[in-house]
């Protein structure tokens, strides 16, 4: 039915002339809604609020939480910490037409839509379920978003954190607690999140490179002619 609603309508208005350029700027007007730095399934997009950049990476056959966090960290960055809600609704918006980062789990009517992991784990140890959550960075849990009835601790082995919503098809911005390995859950017929995000840290700006280089320039040229005494002991 969907695909009804995109046939040429006798209302709509039909290119006449200059059909090559009319597609050509259909394609770039579509260029322009997407994310810049859409690739593979993201690259790299630089939220300017805190000029960090976030990625979404898919694995197809599902991750682990620790193999997600390795994998982040052999990127360069680290699983995604999400402290406020502008963040949140920032990432999250990175994911919410990603089907592809999103598996159902559960059986029918309880099942649920799991998404992709973030940097959230709970410290062994702590009271169950809600108690000693925080993010990778240590950066401290401040801003929560978990789904109703979240964090439930499913088996009593649910310490990390992923994107999810209750019902099929609920690709939503709220998070629950699951285990480091989804099929480790007994009571759930569950698989591992489909993918992961990465967050960057920022840059170091190219300002600040310059004025290292120019502040390393002036302490070579002030070293230079005590330097040369030093060689030449010598000469007068
Ligand atoms: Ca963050
Ligand atoms: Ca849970």
């Amino acid at each position: 039915m969907k695909i009804d609603s995109l046939a040429p309508s006798p209302s709509r208005p039909r290119p006449l002339a200059g059909t090559a350029a009319f597609a050509a700027s259909a394609g770039l007007a579509l260029l322009a809604a997407a994310p810049a730095t859409r690739a593979g399934v993201t690259a790299p997009t630089l939220w300017t609020e805190n000029g960090h950049a976030y990625e979404v990476v898919v694995v197809p056959d599902g991750i682990t939480w620790s193999d997600a966090r390795d994998a982040a960290a052999a990127r360069g960055g680290h699983l995604v910490t999400l402290t406020s809600e502008a963040e949140n609704q920032f990432v999250h918006g990175l994911i919410a037409d990603e089907a592809t980062a999103w598996v159902t789990i559960g059986t029918a009517p309880n099942e649920s839509t799991s998404g992709p992991w973030i940097g959230l784990l709970q410290a062994p140890g702590s009271a169950e379920p809600a108690d000693g959550w925080g993010w990778v960075t240590g950066e401290p849990l401040g801003f929560t978003q978990w789904e109703i009835n979240r964090p439930n601790d499913v088996d009593g082995i649910e310490h990390f954190g992923q994107f999810f919503g209750v019902g099929v098809g609920n690709r939503a911005a709220t998070w629950n607690d699951l285990p480091n390995r989804g099929s480790d859950l007994i009571s759930i017929v569950a698989t591992n999140p489909r993918g992961f995000i990465v967050e960057y840290p920022a840059v170091p700006e190219p300002t600040t490179a310059a004025t290292l280089l120019v502040a390393l320039t002036l302490t070579l040229r002030r070293r230079r002619p005590s330097e040369a005494c030093a060689e030449l002991p010598g000469e007068v």
